[in-house]
């Protein structure tokens, strides 16, 4: 069914600027922009802190209070009819993969201001007080774990854990937030009347449906390894080949037998992120490689089948060691929230179904402290964490209306 156009559908709440919100889909795209269309904007680097201040003072302009907190978390707040309920939050992330997209995040950011644009042009007041979030480091590219601002501020990692991760050059989290001055000295300990993330879908579903929005029921298990495989560093040139302990060899084998776990285990995924080679020298045989691991599963017992295997097939490399680094759970949505995405479309006269998140998100980790849902739209070509990620304005606007009448009606309800 085509949808009707947009206009014609704005029931009694305000209508959003789509316009304004495409504008700032451009505008956020320059931080860090590359020359395809993509986006370079990894956690706490200069781009992120151009993109930090231009949310601070955008929030600024409607009417936000905003506060950071000592993880680098930013929280914009718009006052409601009564300071005395809870927020009902919404966000997501503006940092970026190294060879990322302009949506991904980004979109649930922008969407949150739009939301309150609005309200404010529309006079509308909402009871509960509004918060827009963006969380530090979701990507989980320069530090890990992924999520660790939405994880601190859910406890799901100490402060003191987060702050004191390197990454690859030795930069510790807490220089890297003093170095772009977003290191917050309170945190934000009140949780949310609900928590609701617009995102891309990343993934192949609601396009190839012709399904305009998706009604996120939940995000699946995820677990993170780091591999290493020792050989022997020897001459390329005088060293026999049948005298060799090649590491990169081996680690070829072993990421064979990782794509085969994955395949046999299906719907779980398993993928070679990241390798090191040391010394990584031509005609040094290779003596060191380091293999960073990301496994998902909707099911626990998915998740276990798919380590006891992938530590069988590192096993059977001579010299090698593995460690899991990072472990979340399969999270379920709130039923009640869930519906009220399901029903927002439905006002807008959008089509809808409901849908399992292959990526992980915020709103996982949100899951754990107030009722929680997540709306999607679609990616073209199912692709994300890539540079042609794109969804069009028209999509981006049809999921922030969403997202906007999914806020008005938990704001009611939770009244
Ligand atoms: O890895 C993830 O699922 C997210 O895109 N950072
Ligand atoms: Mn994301
Ligand atoms: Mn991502």
């Amino acid at each position: 069914m085509m949808d009707q156009p947009l206009a014609s559908r704005i029931g009694p709440t305000p209508l959003l600027d789509a316009a304004q919100l495409n504008a700032d889909i451009e505008a956020t795209a320059r931080f860090g922009g590359t020359g395809n269309g993509g986006v370079s904007r990894l956690t706490l680097t200069p781009e992120d802190k151009a993109v930090r201040d231009w949310f601070v003072a955008r929030a600024s302009e409607l009417g936000c209070s905003v506060t950071i907190d000592p993880i680098g978390n930013l929280f914009a707040s718009y006052p409601g009819r009564n300071a005395a309920l809870p927020a009902i939050m919404t966000g997501s992330h503006l940092d970026t993969q190294p060879g990322g997209g302009r949506y991904d995040g980004i979109l649930g950011v922008l969407a949150g201001f739009a939301a309150l644009r609005a309200l404010k042009s529309s006079g509308l007041v909402t009871e509960h007080p509004l918060t827009v979030v963006n969380w530090t480091n979701e990507e989980g590219s320069r530090f890990s774990p992924a999520m660790f601002g939405s994880g601190v501020h859910a406890g799901a990692i100490a402060l003191d854990e987060a702050l004191a991760i390197r990454d690859q050059s030795g930069v510790s989290v807490g220089q890297a937030l003093d170095s772009i001055g977003y290191r917050g000295s309170r945190s934000h300990t009140e949780n949310p009347a609900a928590y609701v993330e617009l995102h891309i879908e990343q993934g192949p579903v609601l396009e190839a449906e012709g399904i305009a929005i998706g009604a996120v029921t939940g995000v699946q298990g995820l677990r993170w390894f780091d591999v290493e495989i020792k050989g022997t560093e020897s001459h390329a040139g005088s060293t026999p080949m049948a005298n060799r302990r090649d590491a990169l060899t081996a680690a070829a084998r072993l990421i064979l037998d990782v794509e085969a776990i994955g395949r046999a285990h299906a719907p779980g995924v398993l993928t070679v992120g990241r390798a090191g080679v040391f010394p990584n020298s031509r005609n040094v045989v290779p003596g060191r490689v380091s293999l960073q691991i990301d496994m998902r599963h909707p099911g626990k017992a998915g998740l276990e089948a798919m380590e006891t295997a992938l530590r069988q097939a590192v096993a059977g490399q001579t010299d090698s060691r593995i460690e899991r680094i990072w472990a979340k759970k399969p999270v379920a949505f709130d039923p009640a929230c869930i519906d009220a995405v399901r029903q927002a479309a439905a006002d807008c006269g959008l089509s809808c179904r409901d849908i399992a998140s292959g990526a992980g998100h915020d709103a996982a980790h949100l899951a754990t402290l107030a009722p929680t849902a997540m709306i999607f739209i679609p990616s073209r070509d199912g692709l994300s964490h890539n540079e042609r990620e794109y969804s069009s304005p028209r999509q981006c606007a049809d999921g922030a209306e969403v997202l906007l009448r999914t806020l008005l009606k938990l704001d009611r309800r939770l009244a």
